[in-house]
């Protein structure tokens, strides 16, 4: 799996990238990314890297401000999963070991963002493909694509939990076979769920699940503000434009439970299927 083609951001980074004029930190991204490049599940654990006092500066920064926000934000399933993991130590390796013996998904490392297609076909397998390097220290809240912090920190505790890794697995399931329209038509319900999703505690409550939200200091204020729409959750529904770089999404979905979310992708993957009347948005 890790020679799955990787999409952008190769070892030449996007002009916005914060290391994009940093030459010290391009050659060590790549060479961490070319450790996942050359390594084969069936050749042993996931190596290990040696992370630069640098490295470790910026994600204890990341990490220390993220557990402030998590109290108020974070939904409950986040929190309850949260200690399972050593977040202050462990690679990818140990953490891949926790979440098998939690949920039996595995982590893969990956050299950079994958094709959607592949990448939503390992979640059908419980494989979570994560990227090994770190973001850039001069911008340690920000990174336009996914790297240690965004994965483990974001995406780890929820993968923890068995209902919500349900219905990653549902999304990955339903990306087996499909075409390239509904592939992209779940990589907005990806996005909107499994990256930005909300969900709803109690009667008044709405909390974070989502890796891209709860990463994000700016992005919970500007939920909180009112500005954008929250929407219930409908995987039937078109799906709004993905804000990828200026920020904050213009709306967000509320879940009301993981169990029901994966119902519907159930019910859309089955309509997708009908060979009579193929469903299509
Ligand atoms: N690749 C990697 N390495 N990490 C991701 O989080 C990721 C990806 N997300 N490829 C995918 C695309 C997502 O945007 C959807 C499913 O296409
Ligand atoms: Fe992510």
């Amino acid at each position: 799996m890790s020679t799955l083609w990787v999409a952008g951001f190769g070892s030449d980074l996007a002009e916005d990238h914060p290391g994009f004029h940093d030459d010290v930190y391009k050659r060590r991204r790549a060479w961490i990314s070319s450790l996942a490049r050359e390594h084969r599940v069936s050749s042993g654990p996931i190596p290990r890297v040696e992370y630069t006092p640098e490295e470790v500066a910026t994600w204890t920064h990341v990490l220390s401000k993220l557990k402030d926000l998590f109290p108020d934000h974070a939904c409950q399933q986040y929190l309850s999963s949260f200690p399972y993991f050593n977040f202050q130590g462990d690679q990818l390796e140990d953490i891949s070991q926790v979440l098998k013996s939690r949920t039996n998904w595995q982590v893969r490392p990956v050299a950079g963002l994958l094709h959607p297609r592949d990448f939503l076909a390992g979640l059908a397998f419980k494989c979570f493909h994560s990227t090994q390097y770190l973001r850039h220290h001069s911008q340690p809240s920000y990174t336009p694509e996914p790297d240690l912090c965004h994965e483990l920190i974001g995406h780890m505790p929820m993968l923890a939990n068995q209902g919500y890794a349900d219905l990653v697995q549902a999304i990955g399931e339903a990306s087996l076979g499909a075409d390239d329209k509904m592939v992209w038509h779940l990589t907005k319900v990806y996005w909107y769920t499994v990256e930005f999703g909300l969900i709803r505690e109690g009667r008044d409550h709405i909390k974070a699940f989502g890796a891209g939200v709860l990463s994000s200091y700016g992005e919970l204020k500007h939920i909180a503000s009112g500005a954008p729409d929250l929407l219930p959750f409908d995987p039937f529904q078109k799906l709004p434009k993905m804000s990828y770089k200026d920020g904050y999404q213009k709306a967000y979905f509320i879940l009301d439970s993981f169990e029901d979310a994966e119902q519907k992708l159930r019910a859309l993957a089955r309509a997708m299927k009908d060979p009579v009347q193929p469903f299509s948005l």
